[in-house]
């Protein structure tokens, strides 16, 4: 079993009930195992392109399934909600967005797979839901999670009062 990290964002839709039927779906299909769900957070968009505000979480689960098979599901549950590569701009709107954030210590460089994923550290938006979850001196590329944090703590981002966790949950809480 690994320690994954996986990162949700999007900016169409409802997008709080995608993360949560996503989420559901990964945990599912992988057979993973879920440990635990950061705050959603809103941001402005990062990249340039005008688009609405995004909504992001980071999820820490337990996987045997390797990190390529892990991808391609994720493409995969990506497509299923709406998600087209054809239409869309690098870095513009989106309904789902799973990016392999961590994947055990593992360093992947292959074409269609970099882990950790390149852009981890230079978000806001995945370092701060990250440390809800993650322990601080967690180390990415050399750098630990809490010094990450410290280069973005002028970033405009708002937490929100609900976490990412799996429709089940959900269910589960209402009947207690
Ligand atoms: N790929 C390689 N490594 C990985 C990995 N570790 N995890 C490849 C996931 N995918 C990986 O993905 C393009 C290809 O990257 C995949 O087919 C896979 O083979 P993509 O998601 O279409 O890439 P992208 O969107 O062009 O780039 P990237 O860096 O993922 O950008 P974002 O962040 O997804 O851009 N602003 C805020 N506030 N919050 C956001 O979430 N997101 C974007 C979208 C722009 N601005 C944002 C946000
Ligand atoms: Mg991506």
């Amino acid at each position: 079993m690994q320690d994954v990290y996986v990162g949700f964002g999007g900016n169409l839709g409802d997008v709080a009930a995608t993360f949560d039927a996503a989420l559901s779906e990964l945990l599912a299909e992988s057979d993973a195992r879920f440990i635990s769900g950061s705050f959603l957070y809103r941001s402005p968009p990062w990249g340039g392109v005008a688009q609405p505000d995004y909504l992001n979480a980071v999820v820490h689960l337990q996987s045997a399934r390797s990190a390529q098979s892990l991808l391609q599901l994720m493409l995969s549950i990506e497509k299923r909600h709406g998600r087209d590569r054809n239409t869309e701009v690098r870095w513009g709107a989106r309904t789902l967005d799973l990016d392999l954030l961590l994947y055990g210590d593992s360093e992947i460089d292959e074409d269609h797979l970099q882990v950790p994923h390149p852009r981890v550290l230079a978000r806001a938006f995945v370092v701060i839901p990250l440390l809800d979850i993650a322990d601080s001196q967690l180390r990415v590329n050399g750098v630990t999670l809490r010094d990450a944090a410290e280069t973005h703590s002028g970033a405009i981002i708002e937490k929100l009062p609900r976490q990412i966790q799996p429709e089940s949950k959900h269910e589960a809480d209402s009947t207690t």
